[in-house]
């Protein structure tokens, strides 16, 4: 039975900008349980579910999946763990997809961060990583990039408007990114 209120934390930035590499630092220092997005999607396509030839041609497209179906992957394993701190990561991409959120969980953020990075720099670390991601190919990162621009871009101006927006400089050793990301969560920490 969790006692707690959760403590969710919002990790946004574009493709290739390291999202997932800081959660894993964030993890080792903090104890959060990491929850990206793109991995729940995919290990839907791995386990051959109902959904999985819809959300392989999204991706594949670089487009986003219905808000209903990234949400209720994501409310299950937040009703699966013990932990109530959470990092959502690449998570919302889109103001549908933080509505949906909002509605269907019934609670905000308290921590946006944002890893800002040049296009350049995220385009040469996805063709970098060579791990067979449908999605890590010149054509589809660039509709990556521009639905990020388009749609995400939004989001993140919404919580900075709302205070909750923690812009970290994403160019850097992992380390050197991961100084600035440590202060935010020193904040919160009693
Ligand atoms: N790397 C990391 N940090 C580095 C550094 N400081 N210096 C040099 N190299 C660095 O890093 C990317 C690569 O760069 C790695 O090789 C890493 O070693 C290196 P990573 O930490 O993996 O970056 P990340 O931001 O996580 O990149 P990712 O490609 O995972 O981001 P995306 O946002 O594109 O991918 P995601 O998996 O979140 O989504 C994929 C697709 O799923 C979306 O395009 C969309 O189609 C779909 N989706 C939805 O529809 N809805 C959702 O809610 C979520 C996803
Ligand atoms: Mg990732």
């Amino acid at each position: 039975p969790k006692e707690k209120t959760p403590f969710i934390t919002f990790v946004l930035g574009g493709p290739g900008s390291g999202k997932g590499t800081q959660c894993i630092k964030i993890v080792e220092t903090f104890g959060f349980r990491h929850l990206s997005a793109g991995d729940l999607l995919r290990r839907e396509i791995a386990s051959n579910s109902a959904d999985g030839a819809m959300i392989l041609n999204t991706i594949k497209e670089g487009k986003i999946v219905p808000s209903e179906v990234t949400v209720k992957l994501i409310q299950k394993e937040m009703e699966l763990s013990e932990n109530h701190k959470f990092l959502i990561d690449g998570f919302p991409r889109t103001e549908e997809n933080r509505i949906a959120f909002e509605q269907i969980i019934g609670v905000e953020p308290n921590v946006v961060l944002f890893f800002d990075c040049p296009e350049e720099e995220m385009v040469k670390r996805v063709l970098n990583r060579n791990q067979g991601r449908v999605d890590d190919n010149l054509e589809t990162i660039r509709k990556r990039l521009k639905v990020f621009e388009a749609l995400n871009l939004p989001v993140i101006n919404y919580y900075s408007q709302r205070g909750k927006l923690y812009k970290i400089n994403a160019i850097g050793t992992v380390d050197e990114i991961f100084e600035q990301v440590h202060p935010v969560f020193r904040a919160f920490e009693q």
